[in-house]
């Protein structure tokens, strides 16, 4: 019988069969131990909320994992940021108290600079163009620094969709000089709090899990985040107008702590990675499909839908981005490639 086999008869049986066999001084009576032992933890935090596609991909990534490499990985997902607070996962995954995550490109910036190009409004243009730029050779090339400076490796490009505007209050919004003084929540590092200024808006730090409280309440007037998202978190329920500012196709990257993905055979680097692959396109089609039939959901629950002036919202954030700091640590060249990226 193999120790699979055998595993799963004396736990078939139970703990006291399992105690009368060691009792016995059965030699084999260790084995399920040493076997449980074996097997590769991957830890996996994340803010998301359980219904939404990017927390539900992990279970894809398990299941796929599961099959490819039966017994070998004991994948734990955590979801709604219990295990760490959002944004503290690369520091983490890079101490090794983290295996897996998916960061973004903000979380990125801090310290690779010339990553922020991807934090920057207006710049991707849709989907596909995210998944050719990331999976083709700048992905590569923009990568490699993560994976020396972050100490995490991406494995797979998922998208987040594309970030709208939602107020709290019934409001008309056409260009950027009609958020002036609106609060708006963006997650807290400078990256987002950036991108809340050059939409108009007083960006106010938040983390996720506070944002549905806070629309509530009254302390906040609005948050920015893609149609999906606002619908597994509920912030509809707490919100009067969406206004589709489209202002950045939003991704995240599936990512391995690079000390704990370096430890793995060969063999189990490419199960892991095209685990994460088939998490990223499971995600991606559900998403896609979703922020397609969203618009008529969220009109059904009495929300107002406002189509902005977005050729006045591109014109002034990309302004405000290309004259910042963040703009002199694009490396040369670059943006002029991304735009050429059909
Ligand atoms: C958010 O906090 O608004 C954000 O959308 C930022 C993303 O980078 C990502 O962390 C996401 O939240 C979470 O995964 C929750 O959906």
């Amino acid at each position: 019988m193999s120790h699979t086999a055998l595993e799963h008869v004396l736990r078939k049986a139970g703990a006291g069969t399992l105690a009368l066999v060691a009792a016995l001084g059965l030699g084999f009576a260790a084995a399920p131990q040493a076997l449980a032992q074996s097997k590769q933890v991957i830890r996996i935090s994340t803010p998301a909320v359980p219904d939404d596609w990017h927390a539900k991909m992990w279970t894809v990534f398990k299941e796929n994992l599961e099959k490819s490499a039966p017994g070998e990985f004991d994948v734990q997902i955590h979801l709604n940021a219990a295990l760490f607070k959002q944004g503290t996962e690369p520091a983490a995954m890079a101490r090794g108290n983290l295996e897996m995550s998916a960061i973004s490109a903000q979380d990125i910036s801090k310290l690779v600079p010339e990553f922020s190009i991807f934090t920057a409004g207006y710049i991707i243009r849709d989907p596909d163009h995210q998944q050719k730029v990331f999976n083709g050779p700048i992905g590569e090339e923009v990568f490699k620094p993560v994976v020396q400076k972050l100490e995490v490796t991406p494995l797979a490009t998922a998208y987040l969709g594309t970030r709208q505007v939602m107020l709290r209050e019934d409001r008309s919004v056409k260009t950027p000089a009609d958020l002036k003084g609106v609060k708006l929540r963006m997650p807290a590092s400078k990256e987002w709090l950036f991108l809340g200024e050059a939409l108009g808006a007083t960006p106010m730090p938040l983390a996720y899990g506070e944002v549905y409280l806070a629309l509530q309440t009254g302390t906040i007037d609005g948050q920015d985040n893609p149609l999906p998202s606002v619908r597994a978190a509920k912030f509809y329920e707490v919100s009067k107008t969406i206004v589709l500012t489209g202002h950045l196709v939003d991704a995240i990257f599936l990512s391995y702590s690079t000390k704990a993905f370096n430890a793995l055979k060969p063999e189990q680097q490419k199960k892991v990675r095209v685990a994460a692959e088939a998490a990223a396109r499971y995600n991606n089609a559900n998403r896609i499909k979703d922020e397609a039939e969203l618009i008529d959901f969220f009109k059904a629950q009495g929300l107002k839908i406002v189509t902005p002036d977005v050729a006045a919202f591109r014109k002034s954030v990309q302004e405000k981005y290309l004259a910042s700091e963040m703009a002199k640590t694009w490396p040369k060249g670059l943006l002029e490639r991304l735009n050429a990226v059909r």
